[in-house]
C-alpha cells in the first residue's frame, strides 16, 4: 500500500502537492499511525517513514550528504492524527539534519489534509533564531515556492559563511564535559583553545557541562549532545572538538547523528604534532604515536580510516597508508618502532661521543610556550625558532654554552610539556626525551606569567617522574618576569625558591649564570671529567 506513496513526484515548486496530501492523510487514517514522507529536491518520495519518532535511514543520509554551508536537500513532511503544532523534536531533527524544510500535516477525522505547519532554518546570522516557523495553511493555499525559496535559502547560507573571515581556516567548537567545576573546564577550555589555534583553527564557541557521571554513549547528554551539535551546525563549525578522551564507541554514536568532523584533544595534540614534525626522527615518532592511538579505534563496520587518522584535516599519516586494515597498521608499527631504535642506537654513539667530549649537560626542559628555546638562543647565540604558540620546538637541540669562568658545558632545548600529555606520544618521543637522560642537570623553565603556574609546574614533574628523570638535579627558573608588575616576580620566585629571568631581557641572566656555575661545581667537580 505504502507503495503508492513511492511513486508520487511532486513538482519541483511544490512543497507538498495536493494530490500527495490526500493520499498522505488517507493512508494515515487508514492506519492510524502517523507516517513521514522523506522528499527530494526534484520531488520524488525518497523513503516513507511509519510511527511517530521514525527518522530517515542511514542510507538515505549518506546518500544525501549535509555541510555547515549547505542543507540536506530532503525534507521531511509527516503526518499526524491530531493538530498539533511541530514539536522540539521535529525542530531538533530539522537542525541536526539540516533538511530543507521539516512538516507537518494534520489529519482531520475523516481522512482528509488539514492545516500544514512548516518551519525551515534560518542563515546563521538572523538574530541567532536557528529556525522560522511559518504560519500554518490549507495544503492548496501554502504559497510557498519551494524551488526559488530554497535556492534563495542556499545562497543566503553560502553567502554567510563566505563573509566570515573563518572561510580559509577552518572552524571549531570546544566541548568539555565532566564532573569538574565549571571554572576548572573553563580553564582547560582555554587551553585547549590555544591548541587550537597552534593548529591553525578558529574557534568561535566554547561549550562546557557538568555532568553527573560519566554518560556512556555520548560524552554529554544526549539532549545537551544534540544542542550542541544544532550550535555547531548553525555556527558553521567544521570540527567539535572534546576536551576529554573520548571512547571509541562514543566518537562513533557522535558520527552516527552529525556530519561533523569529531575528535578529542589526544588527537588535536597528535595533528599539532603531525603538523610541526620537519626532522625525519619527529615524524617517525608522530606517525607512531598516530597509529597507536588510531588502532583501537578502528571498528571492523566502516568507520572510515580517513577520517580519523585525517584529524583536523587531511594531515597525518596520509589516506593511502590509512586506506589499510588493522593488520598493515600493525605491521608499519612495528616497521616505525624498528626505526626508532635505529635511531635510538644512532643516538647513544653520539651520546658517548658526547661524554668522550666529557662536557657537563644541562637540559632545558619545560611547560610548552615557557619559552625554553628563547633562553636557548640567547645563552648560546643560536637561532632556534622560537613563537608565542605551542608546541614550537619538536627536535633536541644541542649547543655549546660557555661561562663567565671558562667553563663550559653542553645546553639542549628539547620539545615542551603540557598536562595530560597523551600516552601514546610520550611512549613514541621515547628516543628525543632519552636525550634529557645524559643530563647533569636539569632547567626548568616556567612562564611566570602563567594562569595555572602550579598545574604547569605539577605537569612538568609528571612527565619526569613518568620518564625516571626525577632524580636528575632540577633549577627552577621563572621566565617571562617582564610580564609581571614590579615586585610581583620577586615575591614568587622567594615563594618557589626560584631564579627570576626574562629570556627576552639579557641583563637579567647574569644572576642565572653565577646560580648554574655554583651548582654545577657541585654536581660535576671540574676534576671529576678528564
Ligand atoms: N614577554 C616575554 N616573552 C617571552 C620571554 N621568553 C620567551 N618569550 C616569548 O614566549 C613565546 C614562546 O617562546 P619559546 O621560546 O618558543 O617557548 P618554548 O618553551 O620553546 O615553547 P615550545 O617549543 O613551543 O614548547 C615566544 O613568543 C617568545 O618570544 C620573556 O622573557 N618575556
Ligand atoms: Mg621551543
Amino acid at each position: 500500500m505504502l507503495e503508492r506513496l513511492y511513486r508520487r513526484r511532486m513538482p519541483v515548486d511544490e512543497v507538498l502537492s495536493a494530490e500527495a496530501a490526500k493520499t498522505l492523510a488517507q493512508f494515515t487514517h487508514e492506519i492510524r499511525r502517523p507516517i513521514g514522507l522523506v522528499i527530494t529536491r526534484r520531488g520524488a518520495v525518497q523513503d516513507v517513514l511509519v510511527g511517530a519518532g521514525a527518522e530517515p535511514s542511514p542510507t538515505t543520509l549518506a546518500t544525501f550528504r549535509a555541510s555547515p554551508r549547505s542543507l540536506r536537500g530532503l525534507r521531511l513532511i509527516r503526518s499526524q492524527l491530531k493538530e498539533l503544532p511541530l514539536t522540539q523534536e521535529d525542530l531538533t531533527m530539522l537542525g541536526l539534519l539540516r533538511l530543507d524544510m521539516i512538516g507537518m500535516l494534520a489529519v482531520t477525522p475523516k481522512g482528509e489534509p488539514g492545516l500544514l505547519s512548516l518551519a525551515h532554518l534560518n542563515p546563521p546570522s538572523s538574530q541567532g533564531q536557528l529556525y522560522t516557523l511559518l504560519k500554518p495553511t490549507l495544503v492548496h493555499q501554502c504559497s510557498v515556492n519551494f524551488e526559488t525559496f530554497i535556492r534563495e535559502l542556499e545562497a543566503d547560507l553560502q553567502r554567510q559563511s563566505g563573509s566570515h573571515a573563518m572561510a580559509q581556516g577552518q572552524t571549531a567548537i570546544l566541548v568539555s564535559a565532566s564532573p569538574k567545576s565549571k571554572a576548572e573546564q573553563e580553564e582547560r577550555l582555554a587551553e585547549l583553545a590555544e591548541l587550537a589555534s597552534s593548529a591553525d583553527l578558529t574557534v568561535i564557541d566554547r561549550l562546557v557541562q557538568r555532568t553527573q557521571s560519566g554518560h556512556h554513549r555520548f560524552q554529554l547528554g544526549s539532549g545537551k549532545l544534540k544542542d550542541v551539535l544544532m550550535q555547531a551546525m548553525q555556527k558553521g563549525a567544521d570540527l567539535l572538538i572534546f576536551d576529554q578522551d573520548l571512547a571509541p564507541a562514543q566518537l562513533r554514536a557522535i558520527e552516527e547523528i552529525t556530519d561533523l568532523t569529531v575528535i578529542d584533544r589526544t588527537q588535536l595534540i597528535l595533528d599539532i604534532f603531525a603538523q610541526r614534525a620537519h626532522s625525519r626522527e619527529g615524524k617517525v615518532q608522530v606517525e607512531l604515536a598516530q597509529l597507536r592511538y588510531l588502532l583501537p579505534r578502528l571498528s571492523g563496520q566502516g568507520t572510515s580510516l580517513s577520517r580519523l587518522g585525517g584529524g583536523i584535516g587531511s594531515r597525518g599519516p596520509g589516506e593511502t597508508k590509512l586506506e589499510t586494515d588493522r593488520r598493515r597498521i600493525r605491521e608499519r608499527i612495528d616497521y616505525l618502532d624498528r626505526e626508532i631504535a635505529g635511531f635510538a642506537r644512532h643516538q647513544d654513539q653520539r651520546r658517548s661521543r658526547r661524554i668522550r667530549q666529557a662536557f657537563p649537560v644541562l637540559s632545558i626542559v619545560g611547560y610548552t610556550n615557557a619559552g625554553k628555546s628563547t633562553l636557548l638562543n640567547v645563552l648560546t647565540k643560536s637561532q632556534v625558532a622560537t613563537a608565542p604558540r605551542v608546541f614550537e620546538t619538536l627536535d633536541t637541540t644541542s649547543r655549546r654554552l660557555h661561562f663567565p669562568h671558562g667553563r663550559e658545558v653542553i645546553l639542549t632545548d628539547t620539545v615542551g610539556f603540557i598536562r595530560d600529555l597523551p600516552k601514546d606520544l610520550l611512549a613514541a618521543f621515547r628516543t628525543t626525551l632519552d636525550e634529557m637522560r645524559d643530563a647533569d642537570l636539569l632547567l626548568h623553565v616556567v612562564d611566570a606569567g602563567a594562569k595555572d603556574l602550579d598545574t604547569h609546574i605539577a605537569s612538568v614533574d609528571t612527565v619526569l617522574q613518568s620518564l625516571t628523570l626525577d632524580q636528575i638535579p632540577r633549577v627552577l627558573v621563572f621566565n617571562k618576569c617582564d610580564q609581571l608588575p614590579t615586585g610581583q616576580a620577586e615575591a614568587l620566585c622567594r615563594r618557589y625558591g626560584a631564579i627570576g629571568i626574562s629570556a627576552l631581557h639579557q641583563e637579567t641572566l647574569p644572576a642565572l649564570m653565577q646560580h648554574l656555575e655554583e651548582q654545577l661545581a657541585t654536581l660535576v667537580p671540574l676534576a671529576s671529567r678528564p
